[in-house]
């Protein structure tokens, strides 16, 4: 049989199954309905050290801001400081209070950030069939305010792959499935639960920072998870509602057989309804996880309410 060049979304995904409608046709957070209130107070039950990990990579580090080709580095400017006062331009206030005030311009994408359900799509349609016109001057359906309006908190999973496999970080355009993901749990010595978030370290991010931006984006081809109809059933078998990676995307670039970019956007995300958090940093939590051995805990994370966004921007914190 000839082999599939290229092939469209809707041809590679064919078989793939979906989510929609499953929770109504209104629904705009997805598989974040497997978050339940019990589930909630299960993951409560995980934190019994009291130990606290954020997970957002700084706005503005010195080494530069890892962000998928196409976007750019967040710009922070001062609009009020010491500068102004020393130049006689600084506001007075009744007392003398003095402030310092600044503004970013950034991509809602351009740091820890939380994807919308209607951030991508194929065929002209969006999670749960909406209309991919409703994008248009800003998300009407599927946007990034019911997620944050919602919260996402339940009990979380760290896969530390790179450790799995022996590595400091995987190869560019490396690829694993899930039988890896439960490998990797069986080695770590805990079970991936029903409903459990996924937090997948693959050391990318940190390698980013090690070698620097010129280098990183030299053979830019993300390592990750990537389509195949069993990882796609797996993930809605699992009742997986998010996925947490330190990769700029939660996937591999390019899906090795057919050459499509991205599928798991389609896959996932538009046809299942599975957040997808990218750009965490998971080397701190995976260092101490690797010490105490618990890879379990409560998962917190609250993206910024944007009315019509396609993502925000998020600090997730994980208690142990
Ligand atoms: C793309 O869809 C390219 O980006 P993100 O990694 O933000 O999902």
């Amino acid at each position: 049989m000839a082999k599939l060049v290229e092939p469209e979304l809707n041809s590679l995904l064919a078989d793939a199954p979906m989510n929609w409608g499953k929770w109504g046709p209104d629904d705009e957070v997805g598989s974040l309905n497997y978050l339940t209130s019990s589930g909630v107070l299960d993951a409560c039950r995980k934190v019994r050290q009291g130990k606290v990990f954020t997970l957002q990579v700084p706005i503005g580090h010195p080494k530069g801001d890892p962000v998928f080709p196409g976007r750019w580095e967040a710009k922070h400017c001062m609009v009020m400081d010491k500068g102004f006062y020393l130049a006689g331009k600084g506001p007075y206030q009744p007392g003398g209070l003095e402030y310092a005030d600044d503004i970013i311009v950034m991509f809602l994408q351009g740091s820890t950030q939380c994807d919308a359900l209607g951030h991508a799509w194929y065929d002209d349609k969006l999670w749960n069939g909406y209309d991919a016109r409703t994008t248009i001057g800003g998300l009407e359906r599927a946007s990034i305010l019911p997620v944050a309006e919602r919260g996402v908190v339940g009990g979380g999973v760290l896969l530390d792959i790179a450790r799995y496999l022996g590595k400091p970080h995987l190869e560019a355009g490396e690829i694993f499935d899930h039988e890896d993901l439960e490998a990797c749990a069986r080695q770590e010595g805990v079970e991936i639960a029903k409903g459990s978030i996924l937090l997948v370290r693959t050391g990318w991010l940190g390698w980013f920072y090690e070698v620097g931006a010129k280098e990183f984006y030299r053979d830019f081809r993300e390592p990750g998870l990537t389509y195949s109809l069993e990882l796609t059933r797996w993930f809605q078998e699992m009742e997986i509602p998010n996925l947490v990676t330190d990769t700029l995307a939660n996937e591999a670039t390019v899906h090795p057989e057919s050459g499509v970019q991205l599928p798991l956007h389609a896959a996932l995300m538009r046809n299942l309804g599975v957040l997808l958090t990218e750009v965490a940093w998971l080397d701190d939590l995976a260092a101490d996880c690797a010490v105490d051995g618990q890879y379990q805990f409560l998962y917190v994370a609250a993206p910024l309410k944007v009315v019509g966004g396609s993502g925000a921007p998020v600090n997730p914190i994980v208690l142990k």
